[in-house]
C-alpha cells in the first residue's frame, strides 16, 4: 500500500504548520449532512477520470466546467477524486473545484494519516471520507474526532455489516454503503436495501456507487436513504452537469 509512501513525501514538501497557515484553511466549512437532511434529491456528484473496473470514464473535461455544472444542477455536494495513482485526481482538481462553487465539497481519498485530513480542509473540501475495509475502529475513531475538530463532516463507508458494527460511533455525521463489491467490482443495490434498517437514524443515510436511474434513487428513499454518490454515470457524459440535472427535475 504505497499511500504511506506519498503521505510521507508529502509531509516532506508541505508541512503541516504550512497547510494550517493556508487562507482556506480558516475559512468556515459547509455541512454536506444538512445540505442531504434538508434536500428531495439528495446526490452527492463525482469527478471522477478513471477508475479500476472501468479505466478511462472521461479525460477531456475541466474539472471547473464540470463542478460549475454540478452547482447548477442543483446537486447537494460535489464528491473530488484526490488520488491519482488508480483515479487520475490531484489536490488540484479539488482545489479548483473550490475555486469555482461553493457547495459542499467531498474529497475522496484512501485515508490513513491525520496529515490528509488538514490537507483536505487546506485544499477546499467540506467533507472527509473514512473507509471502514482499510481502517481499524481505534483509527476511524481518532481520525473522525480529528476531522470533527476542524468543522469538517465526515462520511463513513461500508461494504458489510462487520464493517457497519466495527465503526459506529458519534463521530460520524453520515453512513456511506457502497454498492460496489471491492473484491469483484460488481454492484448491486441490494447491499444498501439490507444493511438500511442497522444503521441508526442519528446518522444521514448515503448509497454510493452504481446508481444509474431516478428510479434507484427514488426505491432506495423508501429505505431512509438521504444521500446518493453518484460518478460515472455522469461522468461518462459530454456534459455532467446536463446529466445530473435530468436526475433532479
Ligand atoms: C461513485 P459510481 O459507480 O457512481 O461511479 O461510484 C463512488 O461511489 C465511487 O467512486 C466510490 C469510490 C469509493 C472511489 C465509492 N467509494 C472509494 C474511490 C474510493
Amino acid at each position: 500500500f504505497d499511500k504511506r509512501k506519498e503521505v510521507d513525501l508529502k509531509k516532506l514538501i508541505i508541512p503541516t504548520s504550512q497547510l494550517e497557515a493556508s487562507a482556506l484553511f480558516e475559512r468556515p466549512t459547509v455541512s454536506l449532512a444538512k445540505a442531504l437532511a434538508n434536500s428531495s434529491t439528495g446526490i452527492i456528484a463525482e469527478h471522477k477520470r478513471r477508475s479500476p473496473s472501468k479505466s478511462v470514464i472521461n479525460q477531456n473535461l475541466n474539472v471547473q466546467d464540470v463542478a460549475v455544472g454540478y452547482e447548477n444542477a442543483g446537486v447537494c455536494g460535489m464528491s473530488v477524486l484526490t488520488d491519482g495513482k488508480y483515479f487520475g485526481g490531484s489536490m488540484d482538481d479539488l482545489l479548483l473545484a473550490r475555486a469555482a462553487v461553493s457547495m459542499p465539497l467531498l474529497r475522496k481519498e484512501f485515508i490513513i494519516d491525520e496529515y490528509q485530513i488538514l490537507e483536505a480542509k487546506a485544499y477546499g473540501s467540506d467533507v472527509i471520507l473514512l473507509i471502514a475495509a482499510i481502517l481499524s475502529r481505534e483509527e476511524i475513531k481518532i481520525y473522525s474526532e480529528f476531522a470533527k475538530k476542524l468543522n469538517l463532516n465526515v462520511l463513513l463507508e461500508v461494504h458489510n455489516e462487520e464493517e457497519l458494527q466495527k465503526s459506529i460511533m458519534p463521530s460520524l455525521d453520515m453512513l456511506g454503503v457502497n454498492n460496489r463489491n471491492l473484491k469483484t467490482f460488481e454492484v448491486s443495490l441490494e447491499i444498501s436495501k439490507i444493511l438500511s434498517t442497522l444503521i441508526p437514524d442519528e446518522f444521514v443515510k448515503v448509497s454510493e456507487s452504481g446508481i444509474s436511474s431516478v428510479e434507484a434513487i427514488n426505491d432506495l428513499k423508501n429505505y431512509g436513504y438521504k444521500g446518493f454518490l453518484i460518478g460515472e454515470n455522469f461522468m461518462k457524459t459530454d456534459n455532467p452537469g446536463k446529466s445530473a440535472q435530468q436526475f433532479i427535475k
